[in-house]
Parts: structure tokens; C-alpha cells; sequence
């Protein structure tokens, strides 16, 4: 398995600016080289550039233009990346997700292979550009694959993304808009307090045998403030009661048992909001439990 690093310094889905730096921080951290100590082959790809764009001024969104310029050069990086590995987008905001998504549809629909989504995060990310507060386009990635209204000038999306094939885990702070959208749909909501009643492994397992049923392909999207932030500071949308270190590699550890994980976001990290790389580290040692990082080895469990 080779792992494809691609830097996506993507800064535009929200107003305060470090995200740039995320793809940096990690190579800093040694995400290539913890990968390599677990056998895999690792190509790092460089940081992908927005496709060509004229910013224009607009009365709610931000940066609209660059996210539609990102979204298109991300989606055509992820296909490639899937067609030769396990592409690991270093981002970045959740933004990126616009494209990287977007590819890994593309991809699995090449592949006649279904895709499944996989979101931990605190919040849902299913604005739609109508439906966004803030006017910030990282808060719409799952609105958009899924097919919503108003994402006007992106790519088209080919076949909207199944409600029944997205889980978003650790969801503690979701906009009314969102709620209401939400409630009506099929995707898997996980929020904190199942969390604190089952467990996290619970949900997850469930999740992770209904890809394997369908012999999916799983992009996982990982934002730092799904983890809490007394463990995980340096992301610009912090919320309190997130997910602890060891929720976090569970997670990840499961995944990697499962077999299933086809692409992996890394994202909303801002290394100018740490303190000696400590989160890059964190994010880091959570991806190397996603690909094969453990104590011990154990009984293989299947899915
Ligand atoms: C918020 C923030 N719901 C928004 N979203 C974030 O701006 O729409 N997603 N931070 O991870
Ligand atoms: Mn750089
Ligand atoms: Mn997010
Ligand atoms: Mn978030």
C-alpha cells in the first residue's frame, strides 16, 4: 500500500488565515517517516495549487471564487492519487473536502464501487451556501457531495453521494439550519453523548459493516476539533467536550483492523495557534494508527 501525501494549503473556507501552514506542519512532524516505519511506500506529492480564479467580492460567502478554484484542482489531485494509492490530504480547512471528496466520487464511480464518507468532526459541515451563517465554505462540504441546492460555479456532481453512506462522529455543534436539514436525512449522526452512553466503538462498527457489506470504497475526514481541545488547540473552531486522545486512536485503529479506508483528509490544522507542533503531532500519531500503528498486534476481527 502506498500512502500518497498531497499538501492542500487550502485557507479560504473561513476568515482566520493558518490553515496554509497545515501541510508544512505535518511534513515538520514526520508524517512521511512514520509512515515508512510501518512498511509503506510514501511518495510526498508536493502542495496542489488552486486552479487559475478572479476573487470577486461577495455579499455573504467568503473567498468563494479560490474555493471554487481549490475544489477543482483537489477533486482532479484525489482521483489521480486514488488510481495509485491511499492519498492523505494534508490540509488545509475542511474546504479542501469540496475536492477531495468530489475525486474519491469520481473515482469510485469509475471503480463501480460505492463510496462511504466517514466525518469526525464537532460539527456537520451540511450547509449549503444559502443556508451558512457565517458565510465560511468549509462548514459545506457534506452539503455539497450530497447533492444540496446553491453550491453555484462548482463542479457538477456527478451522482449525489447516499445519505445511508456518510457517519458524522462527534458532532456537538451543529447550526439550526443544519439541524433541521439533518433530522430529515438517512446520514448516521454520532453525537457526544452516544458517545458517552455506548462508546464510540459501537456506532463505528456498525458504520464499518455496512461498508464492508457493500464492498465500499471509505474516505475518511478527520478535523482537529473532533478531538477536545484541552488535547488538540491549534484549530480556529474549537469546542469544548470533544473527543479524548484515546476515542481518537480507537477510532483510527479500528479503521485500520477494517481494511476499508481508501483516502484520508487531515484537516483544519493551524500551526500558527500551537505550541511546538504539538497538535501536527497529535494529527500525526493519529493517522499512524490509521495505517497499521499499534501496542500489539491482536486477533484480526472482521468486518
Ligand atoms: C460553522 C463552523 N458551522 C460554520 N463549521 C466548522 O461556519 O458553518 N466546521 N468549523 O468544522
Ligand atoms: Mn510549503
Ligand atoms: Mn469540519
Ligand atoms: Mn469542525
Amino acid at each position: 500500500q502506498t500512502c500518497i501525501l498531497i499538501g492542500a494549503p487550502v485557507d479560504s473556507g473561513k476568515r482566520r488565515r493558518g490553515c496554509l501552514m497545515g501541510p508544512d506542519a505535518y511534513r515538520t512532524a514526520g508524517l512521511a517517516e512514520a509512515l515508512r516505519d510501518l512498511g509503506h511506500g510514501v511518495q510526498d506529492r508536493g502542495d496542489v495549487r488552486p486552479a487559475p480564479f478572479t476573487p470577486k467580492p461577495h455579499a455573504k460567502l467568503h473567498a468563494l471564487e479560490e474555493t471554487i478554484a481549490w475544489t477543482t484542482a483537489l477533486a482532479e489531485a484525489a482521483e489521480a492519487g486514488l488510481r495509485d494509492g491511499l492519498p492523505i490530504f494534508m490540509g488545509g480547512d475542511h474546504a479542501l473536502s469540496l475536492g477531495t471528496v468530489l475525486g474519491a466520487m469520481r473515482h469510485s464511480e469509475a471503480q463501480n464501487r460505492p463510496l462511504f464518507v466517514l466525518w469526525l468532526d464537532a460539527h456537520s459541515d451540511f450547509h449549503t451556501p444559502e443556508t451558512t451563517d457565517s458565510g465560511n465554505l468549509h462548514g459545506t462540504p457534506l452539503g455539497y457531495v450530497t447533492g444540496r441546492p446553491d453550491f453555484d460555479g462548482f463542479p457538477e456532481i456527478p451522482m449525489p453521494l447516499a445519505q445511508d453512506n456518510i457517519a458524522i462522529i462527534g458532532l456537538r455543534s451543529v447550526d439550526s439550519a443544519e439541524r433541521a436539514a439533518l433530522q430529515d436525512t438517512t446520514v448516521q449522526r454520532v453525537d457526544m453523548r452516544e458517545i458517552d452512553e455506548t462508546g464510540i466503538a459501537k456506532p463505528l462498527s456498525g458504520f464499518l459493516e455496512r461498508v464492508a457489506r457493500s464492498n465500499g470504497m471509505l474516505h475518511v475526514s478527520l478535523d482537529v476539533d473532533f478531538l477536545d481541545p484541552s488535547v488538540a488547540p491549534a484549530v480556529g473552531t474549537t469546542v469544548p467536550g470533544g473527543a479524548t486522545i484515546r476515542e481518537g486512536h480507537l477510532v483510527m485503529e479500528m479503521l485500520h483492523d477494517s481494511g476499508l479506508m481508501t483516502s484520508l483528509d487531515l484537516v483544519e490544522l493551524n500551526p500558527f495557534l500551537d505550541e511546538r507542533g504539538r497538535t501536527a503531532q497529535v494529527m500525526v500519531d493519529l493517522a499512524a494508527s490509521a495505517l497499521g500503528r499499534r501496542v500489539f498486534d491482536r486477533p484480526t476481527r472482521a468486518f
